[in-house]
């Protein structure tokens, strides 16, 4: 057994979102997730949609309280731009939801839990999606005047800002491999114009930010899946370091060094997409770099050159490489993603060593596990050893690449309290504190006692646990 300590500092916590946690109690607008369960509700898990979520907007205090229990001395969740936003163009707010965020943000502060508070995780407006969303550059204007209305209402207590969680995810998941609405697939053009105005928008936002002379700091939050070649052959090699360019570092380039890479531009002028950043837009990206950076990581991406076809009728990425399963992995079975712990410290490592050792954390990291309720223990204690196991492999990762220099200063799960998980619903629980859909009912998991322990003396002990280890 090894006991690995970490620094005095260091945040420690977990991060959720509003629209998994808030329910829609009380919101003026429809969000994108909102629309699609109305429209779709047989595309979510046992038919859950979000209008309860966990009901966070009605439980706030107490489960803050419990976060502190867990030991959290940090959270991170987002401000629904559906609820704060009364009028879009003028962003006038709507007064119950300044109280509810300010009453959340007063809670927190009294319990000595840091918020980092996150602009936009994954719920456009609905209205915004009819206008043609983040394809059309005025959402990244209207976003800035959202921005604007939340750094005004809450700037002074909040010192950790962030405009997106996983802004890939929307062009991924929306117009490329149709997981999320509005569900299309390989529309390639429309998911670069949507990569390029949210980059715009996130700098809009963080020149907002320090324009206001906020006394924090502002960056974004972004998924990194390490992009594994099957083989050394050429053209798997290929394939990886494309699904690197386009889903990794597009979004690390833009926000952290300011700039579009040429290799970027090229792949984009070979695929025939009219990528064009305007003189305006290059200085905005420049100048408004981040202060630091969030990076969510759940597993690896194996990937080899296309060998199936794939007709489409127009370019997407999908075309210059497919994913591949290789067999004998260790695989989390409820979530189908691979468990590769190294890959953190690759992360780590890349951010040390290919983008000037900015601050940054891990934002998410977790396993979500189905039908948790066998593990319930004789003291009706959900004995969840595998999440266990899980942390202490990512945070030995990472505690390795912190003695090389990485500059990380936190690390969150996902998450605190079991949550509504988008289309997968409450299908997978994530949670150091479990919840009952139906009746709201909270109860501590044994992870709740052991992050308690980690977070509070800063010491990770690597023994790994075996019983109930699925991991
Ligand atoms: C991340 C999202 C979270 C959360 C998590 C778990 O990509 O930022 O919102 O949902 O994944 O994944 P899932 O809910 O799809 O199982």
């Amino acid at each position: 057994m090894r006991t690995l300590a970490f620094p005095k500092q260091f945040l420690w916590g977990a991060a959720a979102s509003g629209p998994q946690t808030e329910g829609s109690a009380d919101k003026l607008h429809e969000s994108v997730m909102d629309y699609w369960y109305r429209n779709c509700p047989q595309d979510f898990y046992d038919g859950i949609g979000p209008d309860t979520a966990n009901d966070f907007y009605h439980r706030c205090q107490e489960d803050l309280q419990a976060m502190k229990a867990c030991g959290f001395n940090s959270f991170r969740t987002s401000i629904q731009w559906t609820r704060l936003i009364r009028d879009f163009e003028t962003g006038e707010p709507d007064e119950k939801a300044v109280d509810f965020y300010r009453d959340m943000i007063h809670t927190a502060e009294e319990l000595g839990i840091e918020l980092i508070l996150n602009l936009h995780h994954f719920d456009l407006p609905m209205e915004l999606l009819d206008q043609g969303g983040w394809e059309n550059p005025r959402t990244a204007r209207l976003f800035q005047i959202y921005a604007a209305t939340a750094f005004d209402l809450f700037g002074e207590s909040v010192r950790y800002w962030t405009g997106f969680n996983e802004p890939m995810v929307i062009a991924e998941a929306g117009y490329l491999d149709g997981f999320h609405w509005p569900k299309y697939r390989n529309k390639g053009r429309a998911a670069v114009s949507i990569m390029k105005n949210i980059a715009v928008a996130n700098a809009l936002a963080a020149r907002e930010y320090r324009r206001k002379k906020r006394n924090g700091s502002f960056g974004i939050i972004l998924n990194l899946t390490p992009a594994i070649p099957r083989s050394m052959s050429k053209e798997d090699l290929a394939a990886a370091d494309f699904v690197e360019l386009f889903y990794n570092r597009f979004f690390m380039d833009a926000c952290i060094r300011g700039i579009v890479s040429e290799k970027f531009q090229s792949c984009m002028k070979q695929a025939g997409i009219d990528f064009e950043l305007s003189k305006e837009e290059k200085h905005l990206l420049q100048e408004n770099t981040v202060d630091f950076v969030g990076l969510n990581y759940y597993h690896p991406r194996r990937v080899r050159s296309r060998e199936t076809e794939l007709i489409t009728e127009e370019w997407t990425p999908n075309l210059w490489f497919e994913d591949y399963e290789k067999p004998g992995v260790r695989i989390n079975p409820y979530r189908g993603w691979e468990i590769d712990p190294h890959c953190l410290y690759d992360i780590a490592m890349t951010v040390k060593n290919e983008y000037g050792n900015i601050p940054w954390y891990v934002s998410e990291n977790g396993m979500g596990v189905e039908g948790e309720e066998r593990f319930r223990d004789e003291n009706g204690i959900i004995n969840d050893q595998y999440r266990m196991d899980f942390y202490t492999e990512h945070l030995e990762a990472l505690h390795q690449a912190m003695e090389e220099g990485s500059a990380c200063f936190g690390f969150h799960a996902w998450t605190a309290l079991d949550c509504w998980s988008w289309n997968n619903a409450y299908k997978n629980r994530y949670g150091f504190i479990s919840v009952d859909p139906v009746s709201q009912k909270r109860s501590f998991k044994k992870s709740a006692e052991w992050f308690r322990e980690l977070a509070e003396s800063g010491l990770l002990k690597t023994a790994s646990g075996s019983e109930n280890s699925e991991s």
